[in-house]
């Protein structure tokens, strides 16, 4: 018998969704979420905060039907959305994302994330890579932290098997759901093009937490 999607999430720590939107739905969120960053300044992080804050398109995407039902068949009926963030290589943030793992940036109840691709990503442009069933235990971040490139929480490189890495090719509309524990970084975007992806940040609702700051955009999945 097949491993249910809850079974598989349990096992890995994170499931695929090809498709989870199509090729033009996903270029209508890029092209929403570079309207949204003309109106701010970005700086060179590659990170943009909060859009779903600031855009019904992005909201109506962060409740689609499938992810609401894939994210209740591995949390639970109630699904918090906390908040979602663009991260974004191009020809100029092009450095690949650190090892780590996304707990260390909240503690509190386990959360979600869902990787979303808004370009086609590859080894060459960025894509990212996982370690499977590395979600079971925390590890110690204590990488070194002298690029300026944000991740204050970080692996060194050789703490990671290299032979355990999987990486996520994935054509623009494909995402991840993955648990906050799992280790994971994206390659550098060698490409000179854009790599896009949204991430965005669910939890079980009926976990107590602290107030976070950055959820001011929060709201549970009907
Ligand atoms: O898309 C990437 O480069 C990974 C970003 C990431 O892991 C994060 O922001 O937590």
């Amino acid at each position: 018998m097949e491993p249910s999607t809850k079974e598989t999430f349990e096992q890995q720590g994170y499931v695929i969704l090809k498709q989870l939107y199509t090729p033009e739905e996903a270029d209508a969120l890029k092209a929403e979420a570079a309207a949204i960053m003309a109106r701010h300044a970005v700086d060179k992080s590659g990170v943009f905060l909060g859009l779903t804050a600031e855009s019904p398109l992005f909201k109506e995407a962060a409740r689609a039907p499938e992810l609401a039902r894939v994210l209740k068949a591995i949390i639970g009926s109630s699904v918090m959305f906390m908040n979602d963030k663009l991260v974004f290589k191009n020809a100029s943030t092009d450095f690949g994302s650190p090892w780590h793992q996304d707990y260390s940036y909240w503690h509190g109840s386990h959360k979600l994330s869902v990787w979303i691709a808004l370009d086609d990503a590859d080894a060459a442009n960025g894509c990212l890579r996982v370690l499977p069933g590395s979600h079971v235990s925390a590890a110690s971040h204590d990488g070194e932290v002298a690029d300026d490139n944000g991740f204050i929480y970080r692996l060194d490189e050789t703490d990671i098997d290299a032979s355990r890495i999987v990486d996520f090719p994935a054509a623009k509309g494909d995402a991840i759901v993955f648990h906050d524990l799992l280790l994971h970084a994206s390659y550098p975007n060698r490409s000179g093009t854009d790599r896009w992806a949204l991430i965005s940040t669910y939890k079980d609702g009926t976990q107590p937490d602290p107030e976070y700051g950055w959820a001011e955009a929060a709201f549970e999945l009907e």
